[in-house]
């Protein structure tokens, strides 16, 4: 076990734990150096990472930056996301055999960029059986309340799983999908909890806790690299064919290739054997 049972007691009833120095100064100073690069289509590997919602001299800039599988460009990415200690983690908290990423987030967000709007991540699994995930959310720098940090509403992994989306990026009001969930469900009163951190401190989330990110009022960049995991039993779900993921779907099989999602820490002691190369330094 890496975390202990007072800490694994504090994630089931609030929904999120602080991990203090879970990552190195030279990790993280590692994957921050990366960023300006994997942001101008410049990738180590030669991989393009799956999603890449902001590009230098043509996204609104005033947006959050986000690449999604950022460690199929860069190694200094995968040494963060696809940490053994990460999946382990996970699988203690989740109580899984093992852990498999599901997708990693690199996230700048520089002074004034705009919020991300509050959800739950499990709305956004229907693909994935079972639709169930946990995060690692990893600080590359001091990240304070004005600063646009995370914000989690405590105890909220113990409602259920709104299956309504609403806007991601940037909406007026970040708290809008929170203020209409809890209407639904009759609460009237619940705490937002922004975590302030330091470098190389991580959090991790369960899938059903309400969360978002407010307005860069600071005058200082938040850099921020997250790792989505699922269990290592996840499959395919047979039918809901996500728009993006489902392309590493083959035909007539829910089995995930460990090419594009691999087994970062099982019990037994397994890895995705395409981990070695790409993690080592
Ligand atoms: O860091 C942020 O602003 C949002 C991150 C997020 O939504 C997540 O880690 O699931």
């Amino acid at each position: 076990m890496i975390l202990n049972s007072r800490q694994r007691a504090a994630f089931e009833e609030d929904g999120y734990l602080v991990v203090r120095n879970f990552n190195s100064r030279e990790r993280v100073n590692e994957a921050r150096s990366r960023f300006e690069k994997l942001f101008r289509g410049e990738f180590e590997t030669g991989l393009q990472p799956d999603e890449w919602n902001w590009r230098f001299g043509i996204t609104d800039a005033s947006l959050t930056r986000q690449i999604c599988n950022g460690w199929k460009s860069d190694r200094a990415i995968a040494r963060l996301v696809l940490d053994a200690r990460v999946g382990r983690a996970c699988a203690e908290l989740m109580d899984w055999p093992g852990t498999r990423i599901n997708q990693d987030n690199v996230i700048w967000k520089p002074p004034g960029a705009r919020q991300v709007g509050f959800h739950q991540d499990n709305t956004y699994q229907e693909w994935v059986d079972p639709p169930s995930m946990i995060t690692c959310w990893m600080a590359l720098d001091t990240t304070r309340r004005d600063a646009g940090t995370i914000e989690y509403v405590r105890h909220s992994n113990h409602w259920p799983v709104q299956t309504r989306k609403f806007t991601f990026h940037a909406p007026d009001d970040y708290h809008e999908a929170l203020k209409f969930t809890a209407g639904e469900l009759g609460i009237d009163a619940y705490a937002i909890d922004p975590i302030e951190v330091e470098a190389g401190d991580a959090v991790f989330h369960h899938g059903k806790t309400w969360h978002g990110s407010g307005q860069n009022h600071s005058g200082q960049p938040r850099h921020t690299v997250v790792s989505h995991c699922m269990s290592s039993d996840s499959r395919f779900h047979a039918d809901k064919v996500g728009p993006i993921y489902g392309r590493y779907k083959k035909y007539g099989s829910t089995e995930m290739d460990e090419s594009f999602f691999p087994v970062i820490f099982r019990k037994d002691g397994y890895r995705s054997p395409c981990l070695e190369s790409l993690t080592e330094t």
